[in-house]
């Protein structure tokens, strides 16, 4: 059955309209026609309300122990995981990923939910000796305060539960603004999160526009983190405005990450990594693999092996049990990738396979676009150092192993990488000498997992990482304590030369 869903935001433990009557609307990137659902279009006082809601709630919050607060993560977990069908199916509706990858998507939430909330029993600091005799000294977590989520449409849910969980369990309350491509996801999981009895204010919700909503969020004086994932220009400004207004902020950008093939390598496998790397979720991932560099002894046995596959993948609707690649996720996207083509072409690449908008039978209905592969790239082309985030990887011939990395290292981005090699120490020099957050050895470069770290180097990010216990360095603040029970005054720095 086709039914669309009414979004309201989601202020103070109520479900609300914007204050202004201006409704918008999402799609079904496989078939335009299709509203998935319509969603308010927040304005400033909306923002106020929600950022009121949030620091009043931040009081009592920050408060509550944090096994208390992750025994709420718990909850939010299990209901991910009861409701995990019926949100990967929406995911699909709404973002156009095949039910394989929304099932993912919604599993990473899940993980999240059970690493963060586990967190609420550790929260470590540290205890250490004071330099003064009968003193004690010791660091404690604390939490920042009113915490603005600002997310991306590619993982609607993960991406969103990697930043509020590990937030809320540290003792900060949320407003999230999720991308306005995926505003039914975002309230279904919001649903799920006031389902687990979060209390009023400590997590709201606000539909609309990135520069309404979200700019009124970056610049608001009474928020005190930002909490980005999204493109390099939305992140300047981001990052800047938060300079200026002096608050805490964590950034996640683009990427142009590369996979290296040597010539050792195993082909096969290599080849099963370059496909999922570079077409799952139709390259729409910010660790998606956009450049394969491969060594010129394999270079046209591979690229022959890479089109044939590719050839093969089978392009439709997220939720049809046959698709391989969905859509892209609306027409200013798809326009974009199709741009590159012409830049590609113009600067001497050649397009192998694809290259085009995807329009057979069906296909006419959504915003597809054919798996493509680019030979004859260069380091300095537009298409080998610009993330186009589409279905799209570019050849890069290399004659040396120190060559592969001095390539893959040659862009602003510095995110995920991968390099395919038998050799246990070339495995090593890539371990340590790729500029990136992320190195896999003999995989692709998309597979994260939520107990690591997640982030990148360069222009990636702002020097934070996500997930994994970093998490919590981007979500609280130290304090060292000192606790002097000589009953007399003791100075630091004078009193302990004697
Ligand atoms: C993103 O692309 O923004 O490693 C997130 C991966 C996923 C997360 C990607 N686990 O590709």
């Amino acid at each position: 059955m086709i039914y669309s869903l009414n979004c309201q935001n989601y202020i103070n433990g109520q479900w609300l309209d914007a204050r202004a009557e201006n409704i918008l609307a999402s799609h079904n990137p496989a078939n335009k026609t299709e509203v998935v659902a319509t969603f308010p279009r927040s304005q400033v006082e909306d923002v106020d309300i929600a950022v009121a809601a949030a620091r009043q709630a931040y009081q009592h919050w920050r408060q509550v122990p944090a096994p208390a607060r992750a025994e709420y993560i718990f909850r939010v977990g299990e209901l991910l995981a009861e409701h995990k069908e019926e949100l990967a199916q929406l995911i699909s509706r709404e973002m156009g990923k095949p039910l394989t990858e929304a099932r993912g998507d919604v599993q990473e939430g899940i993980d999240c939910a059970f690493y963060s909330a586990g967190e609420g029993r550790r929260l470590f600091g540290q205890t250490t000796p004071s330099e003064m005799p009968n003193k004690f000294a010791m660091t404690v977590r604390m939490p920042i305060g009113v915490c603005a989520l600002i997310t991306p449409w590619n993982f609607p849910v993960a991406i969103p539960c990697w930043k509020a969980m590990p937030a809320l369990v540290c003792g900060n309350t949320v407003i999230l603004k999720p991308a306005e491509d995926t505003p039914a996801c975002a309230t279904k999981l919001i649903e799920i999160f006031a389902a687990a009895g979060l209390p009023p204010g400590v997590i709201n919700l606000l539909h609309g526009v990135g520069e309404e909503v979200g700019k009124a969020l970056v610049e608001h004086p009474d928020i005190d983190l930002i909490s980005f994932t999204g493109s390099s220009e939305t992140g300047a400004y981001v990052g800047a405005t938060c300079g200026r207004t002096h608050k805490r902020v964590c950034l996640e950008m683009g990427g142009k990450n590369a996979q290296v093939v040597m010539e050792d390598a195993d082909l096969e496998l290599a080849l099963d990594g370059a496909v999922w790397g570079a077409f799952g979720t139709t390259g729409q991932r910010c660790t998606a693999t956009s450049r394969l560099i491969l060594h010129r002894d394999i270079k046209e046995k591979f690229t022959s092996m890479l089109c044939e596959r590719a050839k093969k993948l089978r392009l439709g609707a997220g939720n049809h049990p046959d698709t391989d690649i969905g859509p892209i996720i609306n027409h200013r996207q798809q326009q974009r990738v199709n741009e590159y083509m012409k830049i590609a072409r113009e600067e001497g690449a050649e397009i192998l396979i694809g290259g085009e908008i995807a329009t057979e039978g069906e296909l006419k209905q959504g915003y597809f676009f054919q798996p493509t592969v680019l030979d004859n790239v260069t380091p300095k082309m537009r298409v080998a150092r610009e993330e186009i985030f589409g279905p799209v990887v570019a050849l890069i011939e290399v004659n040396t192993f120190e060559e592969a990395i001095a390539i893959l290292n040659d862009t602003k981005y510095g995110l995920s990488s991968s390099v395919y090699t038998r050799d246990i120490n070339r495995a090593f020099a890539a371990m340590r000498d790729i500029e990136a957050g992320i190195t896999y050895i003999n995989g692709p470069t998309i597979g994260a997992e939520v107990h690591l770290p997640f982030g990148g180097v360069k222009q990636t990010g702002n020097g934070h990482r996500e997930a994994g216990t970093t998490a919590l360095d981007v979500f609280t603040e130290w304090k060292s304590v000192y606790v002097d029970f000589s009953g007399s005054l003791q100075r630091a720095q004078i009193d302990n030369r004697g």
